[in-house]
């Protein structure tokens, strides 16, 4: 082969390779955890923590756990208000992350419920969250603590 066709060799080969790999970029789910954030408390008390989840790839994910080492117990929430008006919130057991989507949790609707608290939470620190989703396995993210 001459240098010239070894060449063009190359790049048809680089061009097949990027083709691949941007496929199976775009088809592989995609998983964003933004803006994660704790309210403040004193050690051994309870609070929340909550977070943007956002599915950047084309298959549908679940968030299926939530641990963390900086309390005894965490867990996924959702608080919801009935037809009387009732607010309550109800441990649930999985939240949908559809692909291409983005969910909110947030102060009236989903949440980390975390109990036990192992040190103060005061504005300025921070917590280690582990999130297990059902495709791309787990993700771990900090946890600012924010008054409001
Ligand atoms: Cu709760």
């Amino acid at each position: 082969m001459s240098p010239r066709r070894v060449a063009t060799l190359a790049t048809v080969l680089a061009a097949v390779v990027l083709a691949v790999v941007a496929c199976s970029s775009a088809s592989e789910t995609k998983i964003v955890v933004a803006g994660a954030w704790v309210r403040p408390a004193p050690a051994g008390g309870e609070t929340a923590a909550y977070f943007t989840v956002t599915n950047a790839g084309g298959h549908d994910d679940v968030l299926v756990g939530v641990s963390t080492p900086d309390a005894q117990t965490a867990g996924l929430h959702k608080t919801s208000t009935d037809a009387s008006g009732m607010t309550g919130m109800a441990h649930t057991d999985s939240i949908a992350i559809p692909a291409g989507g983005t969910v909110e949790l947030k102060a009236g609707g989903y949440h980390v419920m975390l109990t036990g608290v192992t040190k103060d939470l005061v504005v300025g620190g921070s917590i280690d969250l582990v999130l297990t989703f059902e495709q791309v396995g787990v993700v771990r993210v900090k946890a600012e603590v924010k008054g409001g």
